[in-house]
């Protein structure tokens, strides 16, 4: 048995080390990553993923912790796949969700993983689904993604969650830039946290107003993440429309539209690296500036070299 089947089957099993491990080198996307996914391939069985986005300090984290304690008080596995913290790797936001998530993150049956974007090359949506795939693969039952809000993470929470939460607080600026950022588009439910505080009924209703132009009735909710107010609701209300979604072939249409952006991500990335490896080449260079030398104008000379690229892709 090789070793990457080995690890495999211990993912397979349920080991969280391995699972890890295996996140890791699916991350780092070397060939031992291919072999990581095709081999979990067939065990994947499409579970849900929940996203979170919302502003900066909104406060998805918290209520993701306690989303998750809710889930696993009726006995299911969850894994938090927090992307583009706004700390990555030292201390600061990723810490602080440690913390904030010790409740769950120290009990049976929740993992949380943190994954930064900036500086993978290209393919995000892909790099993000391959570790979503990881994660259902080894036996989750819910899988919850917090983001950071729109324009401030490299993937977008509809590329890679099947149902959205975006989270507000009663903090005027703060969520009329949020909405202002294009959140108002993308979710499925709306939620404006911090309900302690006094403004929140009236966010709750602006938000309303604003989301009711299409005709649909939204969904806006109030919570306070910090004492687990309105969480089961909120919980509720999620599973209802993923549900909803299931039986009326929307959540298919949606991961068929994410499998697409994920290959045509794919491709993009084959063919940067194709262009970047080619115009390294010392054969482009010289027939570049042979082109140049006859006089063709730079256009010209892409359009005559573009065949070219195809050859290079096609040596990946
Ligand atoms: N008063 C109040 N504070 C809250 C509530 N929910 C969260 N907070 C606090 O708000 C702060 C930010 O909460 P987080 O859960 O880290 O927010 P976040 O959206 O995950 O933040 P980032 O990941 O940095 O974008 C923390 O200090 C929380 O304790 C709430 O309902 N009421
Ligand atoms: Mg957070």
């Amino acid at each position: 048995m090789s070793d990457v089947d080995r690890l495999v089957g211990d993912v397979i099993a349920g080991d969280t080390r391995s699972l890890a491990k295996a996140i890791s080198i699916v991350e780092a996307g070397s060939s031992e990553a291919g072999h990581i996914l095709s081999r979990l391939a067939k065990h994947v069985r499409g579970r849900p993923v929940i996203g979170f986005s919302g502003p900066p300090g909104s406060g998805k984290s918290t209520l993701i912790g306690k989303f998750g304690e809710y889930l696993k008080g009726n006995g299911l596995k969850v894994a938090v796949l927090a992307i583009d913290p706004s700390s990555p790797f030292t201390g600061g936001a990723v810490l602080g969700d440690r913390v904030r998530m010790v409740s769950i993150a120290s009990a049976p049956g929740v993992f949380i993983r943190s994954m930064a974007t900036r500086g993978a090359r290209g393919g995000v949506v892909a790099y993000v689904r391959s570790v979503l795939r990881v994660l259902d693969a080894a036996g989750f039952d819910f899988i919850l993604v917090e983001t950071a809000g729109a324009g401030q993470t490299d993937v977008s929470i509809n590329d890679v969650a099947d149902v959205v939460a975006i989270v507000v607080t009663p903090d005027m600026g703060d969520s009329i830039q949020a909405i202002k950022a294009g959140l108002l588009e993308i979710g499925d439910v709306y939620v404006v946290n911090k309900a302690d505080d006094s403004r929140s009924s009236y966010i709750a209703s602006m938000l309303e107003a604003m989301l009711s132009r299409g005709g649909a009735k939204p969904v806006v909710l109030k919570t306070v993440a910090t004492r687990g107010e309105g969480v089961v609701e909120l919980a509720e209300t999620l599973l209802r429309k993923w549900e909803q979604l299931k039986t009326d072939g929307e959540l298919q249409a949606r991961r068929r539209r994410q499998t697409i952006a994920e290959v045509v991500a794919l491709i993009m990335e084959d063919f940067r690296t194709a262009i970047e490896r080619f115009s390294s080449d010392k054969e482009f260079i010289a027939e570049v500036e042979r082109l140049t030398a006859e006089g063709l104008d730079p256009k010209s000379v892409a359009r005559e070299m573009r065949s070219r690229v195809l050859e290079w892709v096609n040596r990946l």
